[in-house]
């Protein structure tokens, strides 16, 4: 079995875990809570110290959220996804970097609130990473969405997702063709409303 740490709001690992039931692979991965792992014992084994982080049975450690989602693919038998035609996968790797992108500006500018005293805290650094968000936001807009269930398009996702929980969803005002991605892949891919985080 493996064993995957995560906490419900992390879109790394949501990513992980719509992967996981898109592919049918529930019964061989278990999603380990930070309830479940209090002196995060699981997470220790990345040295990052970063979730999402799995662990297989014979102790092999795998991260991060790009790794896993490939062990997912090589495990459903290749190609399922990340496509092996070249263009079509390295589209989709394109899309995944852009929209992991999106949440490391995301999840830092969360962070600034969370561990700095807001004396410490960078306007400029902030704008610099809201800038990255706005600009990656507006070329995806302009861009031939991905309609198809792969990594690009899990990580658009949930991406998206991130900014609707913790951004006040401000992203929708201005990039209407990201917001009909949003409801086609919800509807495609049902494990997206099923892993929406409370909060
Ligand atoms: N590149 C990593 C990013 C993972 C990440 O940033 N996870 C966040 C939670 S969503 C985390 O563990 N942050 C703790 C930290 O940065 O120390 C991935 O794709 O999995």
């Amino acid at each position: 079995m493996i064993r995957i740490r995560m906490v419900a709001a992390s879109p790394f690992a949501r990513k992980c875990r719509i992967a996981a039931a898109h592919l049918g692979l529930g019964d061989r991965v278990i999603f380990v809570d930070g309830e479940d792992d209090p002196a995060n014992e699981l997470r220790a084994t990345n040295p990052l110290n970063k979730i999402p982080v799995a662990l297989l049975d014979e102790g092999t450690t795998l991260f991060d959220s790009r790794v896993i989602l490939e062990y997912f693919d090589h495990l459903a038998g290749g190609d399922a996804i990340i496509p092996i035609d070249p263009a079509r996968r390295f589209r989709a790797l394109t899309w995944q970097a852009l929209a992991d992108g999106i949440l490391d500006a995301a999840i830092l500018i969360g962070y600034e609130a969370r561990y700095r005293a807001p004396h410490e805290r960078s306007t400029k650094w902030l704008a610099m990473q809201g800038d990255k968000i706005g600009r990656a936001l507006d070329v995806a807009e302009k861009r031939e969405l991905p309609e198809a269930i792969d990594v690009g398009s899990i990580a658009l996702a949930c991406a998206l997702g991130f900014l609707d929980l913790r951004h006040g969803g401000a992203w929708r005002e201005n990039h209407p063709r990201l917001v009909g991605f949003l409801d086609a892949f919800a509807r495609n891919a049902p494990a997206f409303e099923a892993t929406r985080a409370a909060r």
